[in-house]
């Protein structure tokens, strides 16, 4: 009891107010954010720069799988295309058409591409920067939005570098230098070196960081989650982010005030409760279309069955009944049913505070659950 009111404490510093009630009103506009946040992603550069496999890699699929964005010979990309999340509908990814060829100034560009429509753009190049890059970056800064250079396809240079005998670093610092000379009116900060084919590898975790840092609060979450876990690092940095908004999932389920009766489900809001694990689950890459394409990258067929989680197979099986079973099983191993009980003679406020703390408890050990399932993935896939 004591440790589960200074949680429900912690809870309520976290929301930034005094009272419950307060707190729970500013959940609801949270969620509400959270649930209605659009982030449209612009993705542009020169043809062949790499930009459609970039794009499908953001998104976690395989290039020539059905709606992928087509990528080399196949089919250049001629006006922006947008790209939806495969479980994120509220994320879009564009990707733009080639750049530089045609005659247009870089304001006709932005113009032509619908600028207003995106929150950041993401200028992606091959080799070298061009005079092209540097007037589009100068006409994205004046209208107020940010930019970043990616220079793609840094596993070619290395390997092809390392063929005459240059360190992996020496031939990264070589490329960086080039590209920070030839932008040097905005500052190193903004250039990042990639390759679509090995996201954990290079600048990629670091233009990940930079995006959360220059991204509006309510969009920041949005990034990290929707992008496929490629590595232990990002997995974490799910989990951490997920586990920062359960005070705002609790608060919101409608618990607070609610005085519960004997038997859990009445104490548990359980829609709210299962919408949340259900996001965890995609964003963790536990659903089974995730699993295989990560089995089929590694070479690895087992992936998809190594994990024999109750709450997972119920979660995949959208059954609320099931999954209302499984929870309830977390309450009943803290001895926690019997506790509830009690507490219609103990009044109202031990009763809301009870009630609080019995759905932080749920949505802890659920999305603990979830994330050990998703590092053994990792673990079993190599990509740690
Ligand atoms: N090694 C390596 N090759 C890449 C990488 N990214 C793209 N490529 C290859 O580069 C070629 C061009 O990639 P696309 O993604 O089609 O380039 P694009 O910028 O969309 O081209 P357009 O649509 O014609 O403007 C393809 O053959 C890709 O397989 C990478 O990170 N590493
Ligand atoms: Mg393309």
């Amino acid at each position: 009891m004591e440790s589960q009111l200074a949680e429900v404490r912690a809870a309520l510093s976290q929301s930034g107010e005094s009272t419950f009630e307060g707190a729970k009103a500013k959940a609801e506009l949270v969620v509400q954010e959270l649930n209605n946040v659009t982030l449209n992603i612009a993705v542009t550069g020169v043809t062949g720069a790499g930009k459609s496999s970039f794009v499908n890699a953001l998104r976690g699929v395989k290039d020539g799988e059905e709606g992928a964005a087509p990528t080399g010979v196949e089919k250049s990309t001629m006006t922006p295309t947008m790209y939806r999340h495969p479980t994120m509908p509220n994320v879009n990814i564009w990707d733009l058409p080639g750049i530089g060829t045609e005659s247009f100034s870089a304001r006709e560009y932005i113009e032509k591409v619908n600028f207003n429509t995106y929150d950041f753009f993401l200028i992606l190049t091959s080799t070298r920067l061009r005079e092209y890059d540097i007037m589009l970056a100068k006409e994205i800064e004046k209208n107020k939005k940010n930019f970043y250079f990616i220079r793609t396809k840094v596993d070619q240079n290395v390997d092809a570098e390392k063929r005459k005998g240059k360190t992996e670093e020496q031939t990264l610092s070589l490329i960086r230098n080039a590209l920070e000379e030839k932008s040097s009116d905005f500052g190193s900060a903004r250039i990042f070196l990639v390759s679509s084919w090995e996201l954990h590898k290079f600048d990629f975790n670091k233009l990940i960081c930079v995006l959360e840092i220059d991204l509006p609060d309510n969009k920041r979450n949005a990034v990290n989650q929707s992008l496929p876990v490629y590595s232990m690092e990002i997995l974490d940095k799910k989990f951490n982010t997920f586990k920062k908004v359960i005070w705002v999932v609790a608060f919101a389920s409608g618990a607070v005030g609610a005085i519960p009766v004997p038997g859990v489900s009445a104490a548990l809001d359980f829609p709210m409760i299962a919408g949340f694990l259900t996001k965890c689950y995609f964003s963790f890459g536990l659903n089974e279309k995730s699993l295989t394409k990560l089995s089929d990258r590694v070479n690895k067929s087992m992936l998809a069955k190594i994990h024999e989680s109750k709450l997972i197979k119920v979660i995949a099986a959208r059954s609320m009944a099931c999954l209302a079973v499984e929870l309830s099983s977390y309450l009943a191993s803290e001895g926690l049913e019997a506790e509830l009980k009690v507490v219609p003679i103990l009044g109202s406020v031990t009763g809301a505070v009870l009630s609080f703390s019995t759905t932080l408890l749920v949505l802890r050990k659920g999305l603990d659950e979830l994330y050990r399932a998703a590092k053994k993935v990792v673990k079993m896939a190599g990509i740690d």
